[in-house]
C-alpha cells in the first residue's frame, strides 16, 4: 500500500482475552505511527490497557524471529524457508523409521487461543502427527472448567459466562481482572463493568487470599486460605439447602437430574467444620450463602485461583451448582452460554441433546494420568520424556508455548527437553523452551496476520463479532501462521516439503462443505456444495477468511449464503469494522444443552464420589504451613512479553509478597531476598513485605526467570526474575482434570 497520507486502521487486540479494539494509525512507509483503543468498538468502546499499544513494540522488538532457525553444531543460525521446511522432513522422516509415531508429542501454547490461524488449521497438524501424546497449556489453566461443564451440561464449551453487566450481585473467587483483564468471561473493560454493579447499587464479593487491585475495588475482601474454595463453597451451599434458601426456577428445576443427590451430598459441610480449614469464620459464610440467595440476581464467577488447585473441577462444579440452585443459572444477571456467532460446540447437532462427555479415552504411559479432551496432562511431560521404554517421547512439535516456563516443575522439563531427538517449536522468540528446538519456524507479528477470536468470543459477556484484515502486509516470502501449521502438517502426513498449503487448506474447506451439506441441523442442508465454495471464493478470498466466512454464514446468525440476507458472514464484518453486536446474552436451556438425557446433570456420580476427597482434605490442612499462590502484572503477560522496555521500565519485577507477620517470624525485612523452597525445587527472590497477603501465604509471579544460555530475549534477560514453576508440584494435580496445582503450593521460607 502507498500514498501520501497516514491511514486508520481497525483491529482488535490478541494480547489477552478481553478482545479490545485498537485504532492504529499507519504512515505511508508502512510504520505504525499510533495505536490506540477504538472508540467506536462495539465491545471495547476505547478501553486499552498498557499492553494493548506494545503491539508496534513487539512487531519492531529486534529480537523478534524473522526468519527460521536450525540448530547446527549447538547454535541457532538463520536459514531459508525452504531450508527450513526441507530440514524439518528430513529430521522427521528418519524419527519416524527410527522410534515410530508413537514416540512423538506436541506442546500447544496460550496464544493459540488468540490465534485465528490456529483456532482453524492447527488441528490438521496435530492430526497429521498420528500420535496421542498431546499436551497443551488448557491443563496448567482452564481444563476443570471444560470438564465440569461437559459433564453437568454435555460439552467442553459447556462454560457459562457471568452476566456482569446485568448482575446485582458478583461473588468472585480466584480472580483478578484488574491484572487479568478477565478470563473465561471475555469482558474489556472488566474493571469499569465491576464499578457499575456497585454504581447501580449492587455489591461486589472477591474471595482471594491475596488483597488484590480488584478485592480493594470491591465491597467485601474474603481473604481465604489458599486451596480450600471447595470447603467454602459446599458450606455455602450446604447452608443454603439447610436454610430452605433455594429457588430453583421451575423451568430449570423440570431439566435438572440430581438436585437431591447433591442436596445429600453437601450435607457434611457446614460452615462450622469448614471455618478452621478455610480461615472463613462460619458467620462469614452463612451470611455470603444468605445474600447470594437473597440478591435479586448474583453471578458467581471462579478463575486460575480456584482452578489451578487440587480441587479445580469440583470448584469449577460447585460454583455451577450455586448458581442453579440460587434461580440465578440460564437468566439474565446470573450465569448464561454464549451464542458464539461463529459457532461452537453448543450451537451444533441437535438442539438440547447430545453425545455428553467424558475423559479417560485413553492414559498417559507412566503415570496413568486420564485424557481428557483429547490430551494428556502437561505435568506428566517430563516423565513421560524421561521414562525409558515403548512409546517413550523423544520428539516434540511445539507451538506458540513455552513450558519451561509455564508449567510445574520446570527445571524437569527443561532436563527433559534437551534430551530430545527431533523438537520443532513454532515460535516467535527464541526463549527458553524453543531454544531447544532443532528447528524454530517463525510466523509474522500479530499486525502481519488477520484476526477473528473464534476461541474468546465462545465465552464472551455479549454476543460479538469483529474481523480485522492484517494491519501490514508481510513479506509474502515468509508463510503466515496458518499456512505454518497446514505445511507442517503436510510434511508429517508423508506428503513431503514441496507440499502445497493451499491446496491442503482447499480440500480441507471443501469436506467442511460436504459435511454441512449432508448434515439435517446445518443451515445449508441440501445445498450445492459447489455453490457454496464458490460464494466463498468470490473476490480470490482463500484461506483463513474464507474458512472463517463458512463457519460465520453456518453459525447460528449467519446469513446462510443467501437464505438468511443480513445474517452473519465475512462481507457483514469487513462492512464493520468496528465489530458487530449480536446482542447481550439470553436464556439458552434447554437448546444448549448437549447431554445425552438433555438435562442438567447436576450430581455427576464422579463429582459426588469425589466429594469425599474434599472432605477428608479439611483433615490435611496445617495452619503453620506457608503457601505459595500465583501473582499477574497488568504489564506483563505469562511467560513472553518481557523484551517490550515500555513494560520492562518502573515498577514490574518479580517478588515475593510476605506478611508482615511472616516476615517478622522468618526475620526478613522489604528487599532482602529469601530462599523459597518446596519439594521440587528452590529459588531466590528479593522480598516485598506487604499485609495484602493473607499471614501463612507467600505470592509470587509466574512467567519469570529469562537469560538462559542460548535464548535471545535481550530486555527480559536484564531483569530476569526467577521462574516460580520451579517450585511448582508436577506430582500434584486435580484428578479429575489433569490440571497442574499452581496455588496452594507448601513452601518454605529462609533468609539468605
Ligand atoms: N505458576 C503458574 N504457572 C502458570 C500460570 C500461573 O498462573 N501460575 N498460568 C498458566 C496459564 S493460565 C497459561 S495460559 C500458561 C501459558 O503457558 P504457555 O502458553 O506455555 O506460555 P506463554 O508464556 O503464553 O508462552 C507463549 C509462547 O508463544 C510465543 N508466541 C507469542 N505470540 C505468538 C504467536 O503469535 N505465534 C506463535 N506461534 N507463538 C507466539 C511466545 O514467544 C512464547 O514462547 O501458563 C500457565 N502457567
Ligand atoms: N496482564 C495479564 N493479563 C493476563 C495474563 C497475564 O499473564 N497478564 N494472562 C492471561 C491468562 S493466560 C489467563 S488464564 C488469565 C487469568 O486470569 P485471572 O484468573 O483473573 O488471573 P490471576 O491473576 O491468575 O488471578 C488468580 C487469583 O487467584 C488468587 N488465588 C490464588 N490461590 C487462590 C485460592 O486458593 N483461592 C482463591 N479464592 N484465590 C486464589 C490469586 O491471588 C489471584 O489474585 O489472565 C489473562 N490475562
Ligand atoms: S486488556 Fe487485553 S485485549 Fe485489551 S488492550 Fe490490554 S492486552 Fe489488549
Ligand atoms: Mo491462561
Amino acid at each position: 500500500m502507498s500514498g501520501t497520507e497516514n491511514r486508520t486502521v481497525y483491529r482488535t487486540c490478541p494480547l489477552c482475552e478481553a478482545t479490545c479494539g485498537l485504532e492504529i494509525t499507519v504512515s505511508p512507509q508502512e510504520q505504525v505511527v499510533r495505536i490506540r483503543g477504538d472508540k467506536d468498538d462495539v465491545f471495547s468502546h476505547g478501553f486499552i490497557c498498557p499492553k494493548g499499544s506494545t503491539l508496534k513494540d513487539l512487531h519492531e522488538d529486534p529480537d523478534r524471529l524473522r526468519a527460521p532457525l536450525v540448530k547446527r553444531d549447538g547454535k541457532h543460525v538463520e536459514v531459508s524457508w525452504d531450508e527450513a521446511f526441507q530440514e524439518v522432513h528430513n529430521r522427521f522422516t528418519a524419527f519416524v523409521e527410527k522410534y515410530g509415531r508413537s514416540a512423538l508429542g506436541s506442546y500447544v501454547g496460550n496464544p493459540n487461543a488468540h490465534n485465528l490461524g490456529s483456532m482453524l488449521y492447527l488441528s490438521h497438524m496435530l492430526r497429521a502427527l498420528g500420535t496421542r501424546n498431546l499436551f497443551s497449556a488448557s491443563s496448567v489453566d482452564q481444563m476443570p472448567k471444560h470438564v465440569a461443564g461437559g459433564l453437568v451440561f454435555g460439552t467442553a464449551q459447556s462454560i457459562a459466562v457471568p452476566d456482569i453487566d446485568h448482575t446485582d450481585y458478583l461473588f468472585m473467587l480466584g480472580a483478578n481482572p484488574y491484572a487479568s483483564n478477565g478470563s473465561l468471561c471475555t469482558a474489556p473493560d472488566f474493571p469499569g463493568r465491576m464499578q457499575a454493579i456497585r454504581q447501580r447499587g449492587g455489591k461486589v464479593v472477591v474471595v482471594d487470599p491475596r488483597r488484590t487491585k480488584t478485592a480493594e475495588a470491591s465491597d467485601e475482601w474474603i481473604a481465604i486460605r489458599p486451596g480450600t474454595d471447595g470447603l467454602f463453597l459446599a458450606a455455602i451451599i450446604n447452608t443454603i439447602f439447610d436454610e430452605g434458601l433455594q429457588k430453583i426456577e421451575p423451568r430449570i428445576a423440570s431439566i435438572t437430574n440430581g438436585l437431591d443427590v447433591l442436596k445429600s451430598a453437601v450435607a457434611p459441610f457446614t460452615a462450622e467444620k469448614v471455618a478452621e480449614p478455610t480461615g472463613v469464620s462460619a458467620e462469614v459464610i452463612t451470611r455470603i450463602a444468605r445474600e447470594i440467595a437473597a440478591a435479586p440476581s448474583a453471578a458467581v464467577y471462579g478463575r486460575m485461583g480456584v482452578n489451578t488447585v487440587e480441587f479445580g473441577t469440583t470448584n469449577a462444579w460447585l460454583i455451577n451448582c450455586l448458581s442453579v440452585i440460587t434461580g440465578n443459572f440460564d437468566r439474565r444477571g446470573g450465569e448464561m452460554f454464549t451464542t458464539p456467532v461463529a459457532g461452537g460446540a453448543t450451537t451444533r447437532g441437535t438442539a438440547g441433546t447430545g453425545k455428553g462427555f467424558r475423559t479417560g479415552r485413553g492414559h498417559s504411559r507412566v503415570s496413568k494420568r486420564a485424557e481428557a479432551l483429547g490430551e494428556y496432562p502437561v505435568a506428566v511431560l517430563a516423565e513421560e520424556i524421561l521414562t525409558p521404554g515403548e512409546g517413550q517421547i523423544k520428539g516434540m512439535v511445539v507451538a506458540g508455548g513455552n513450558p519451561v516456563v509455564s508449567t510445574p516443575h520446570s527445571a524437569q522439563l527443561d532436563e527433559a527437553l534437551s534430551q530430545l531427538e527431533f523438537m520443532v517449536s513454532i515460535d516467535i522468540y527464541l526463549n527458553e523452551t524453543s531454544r531447544h528446538a532443532d528447528v524454530i519456524l517463525p510466523p509474522p507479528s500479530a499486525l502481519e496476520k488477520d484476526h477473528y477470536d473464534q476461541s474468546l468470543y465462545v465465552y464472551a459477556i455479549r454476543n460479538i463479532a469483529n474481523y480485522s484484515p492484517a494491519v501490514l502486509s508481510r513479506d509474502m516470502s515468509n508463510p503466515d501462521e496458518w499456512e505454518i501449521f497446514v505445511k507442517l502438517g503436510g510434511i508429517f502426513q508423508g506428503l513431503g516439503p514441496e507440499c502445497d498449503p493451499h491446496a491442503l487448506e482447499e480440500a480441507a474447506l471443501r469436506a467442511s462443505i460436504d459435511g454441512a451439506v449432508k448434515n439435517s441441523s446445518s443451515n445449508i442442508y441440501g445445498r450445492d456444495p459447489e455453490e457454496i465454495f464458490a460464494q466463498l471464493s468470490k473476490d480470490g478470498r482463500r484461506n483463513t477468511i474464507r474458512s472463517l466466512d463458512f463457519n460465520l454464514q453456518t453459525g447460528p446468525f449467519g446469513a446462510a449464503f443467501g437464505t438468511n440476507p443480513g445474517g452473519a458472514s465475512i462481507d457483514v464484518l469487513l462492512e464493520n469494522p468496528h465489530g458487530v453486536d449480536y446482542g447481550a446474552l439470553e436464556p439458552r436451556l434447554p437448546e444448549a444443552l448437549r447431554t445425552p438425557s438433555g438435562k442438567i446433570e447436576i450430581a455427576p456420580d464422579v463429582l459426588i464420589a469425589d466429594l469425599s476427597r474434599l472432605e477428608a482434605s479439611m483433615k490435611d490442612v496445617d495452619p503453620d504451613q506457608m503457601l505459595l499462590i500465583g501473582r499477574r502484572d497488568l504489564k506483563s503477560n505469562n511467560s513472553w512479553m518481557h523484551n517490550i522496555r515500555v513494560l520492562m521500565k518502573g515498577s514490574l519485577s518479580c517478588t515475593a509478597y510476605v506478611h508482615p507477620a511472616d516476615a517478622t517470624r522468618l526475620g526478613v525485612a522489604e528487599g532482602d531476598t529469601v530462599r523459597i523452597h518446596s519439594r521440587v525445587g528452590a529459588v531466590e527472590v528479593p522480598v516485598e513485605v506487604t499485609d495484602s497477603v493473607r499471614e501463612g501465604v507467600v505470592s509470587l509471579p509466574h512467567g519469570w526467570g529469562h537469560g538462559a544460555p542460548g535464548t535471545r530475549m535481550s530486555v527480559a534477560s536484564g531483569k530476569a526474575g526467577v521462574n516460580s514453576n520451579i517450585l511448582t508440584d508436577d506430582s500434584k494435580m486435580d484428578p479429575l482434570s489433569g490440571n497442574a496445582v499452581l496455588n496452594a503450593i507448601p513452601v518454605t521460607l529462609s533468609r539468605v
